[in-house]
């Protein structure tokens, strides 16, 4: 077992750390609507309401544990590379609970909530626990200039010429705990097939993009996978 490894997930694999998911039955998406809280266009019109929005969500960050899944993933990168496997795990999820759990060859495709960005100068750093548009850049000390640094719908999210190129010479691409609903992220299951990877689903329920999977695992994150990494590393 080695090789070039590609893994991503979405919200279903922080559901059991107490973190929401978006369109559950009673998922984010059901309580707030997205086009007034996470595009840059409800950001201009209210700013305030978005700073409270995602101000909320950084707060749930402080009692989130990580779950099963998140460290059987850290487990499996530190395996595979040990044995000369190249490895990247890209995440939908703009919580910590990866990196909590020790992943380190991390891409946050859709940016991170403990971290905010100057719209001036570009800087980006650590969130205070209430950001607001009073607050004052440290880099160019412009003030009103900060935002959550996340990617909102209609914005392109980060590092995806790094992430196309791991997908376009990986041999196992496995996608755990997304609905398969937003692009690019949706689509990166056919790059990998069509790069000749094997392909993994591993979630709770079936999903549009199931039909793209050579296999796939229904069941809870904290279980399902475990299970995945302990049988992937004993293929020794
Ligand atoms: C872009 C940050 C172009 C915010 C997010 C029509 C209109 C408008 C836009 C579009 C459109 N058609 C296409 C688009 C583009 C749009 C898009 O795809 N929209 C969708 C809705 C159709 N995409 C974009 O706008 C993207 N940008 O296209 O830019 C561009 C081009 C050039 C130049 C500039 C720009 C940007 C997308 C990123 C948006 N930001 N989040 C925030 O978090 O507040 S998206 C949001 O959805 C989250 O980030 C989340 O990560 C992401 C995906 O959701 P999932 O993680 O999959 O979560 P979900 O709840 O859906 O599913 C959870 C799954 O887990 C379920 O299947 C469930 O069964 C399973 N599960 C639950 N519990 C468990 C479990 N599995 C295992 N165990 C469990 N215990």
């Amino acid at each position: 077992m080695s090789g070039h490894l590609v893994i991503l997930t979405g919200a279903g694999v922080s559901a059991e750390s107490g973190l929401g998911t978006f369109r559950d039955t009673d998922g984010i998406w059901s309580k707030f609507d997205w086009r007034e809280l996470a595009t840059p266009e409800a950001f201009a019109a209210k700013p305030h309401e978005v700073h409270a929005f995602y101000n909320a969500r950084r707060k749930n960050l402080v009692t989130a544990r990580p779950n099963a899944a998140h460290q059987a993933l850290a487990e499996l990168e530190a395996a595979w590379i040990a044995r000369g496997g190249e490895f990247l795990l890209v995440t939908q999820n703009v919580d910590n609970l990866h990196e909590t759990a020790g992943s380190e060859r991390l891409v946050h495709m859709h940016g991170e909530l403990s971290r905010m960005r100057c719209t001036n100068c570009h800087a980006t750093g650590e969130a205070p626990k209430e950001l607001s548009s009073l607050d004052t850049c440290s880099a160019c000390g412009s003030t009103g200039t900060l935002r959550p640094h996340i990617v909102w719908f209609g914005e392109m999210p980060l590092q995806m010429e790094l992430i196309y190129s791991q997908l376009e010479s990986c041999n196992l691409f496995v996608s755990i705990g997304t609905s398969g609903t937003v692009y690019p992220a949706a689509g990166f299951s056919q790059v990998a097939r069509d790069a000749g990877a094997r392909c993994i689903e591993i979630n709770l329920e079936e999903t549009d993009m199931s039909p793209v999977f050579h296999e796939h695992r229904l069941g809870k994150a904290s279980e399902a996978v475990p299970a995945f990494v302990r049988e992937t590393l004993a293929q020794s």
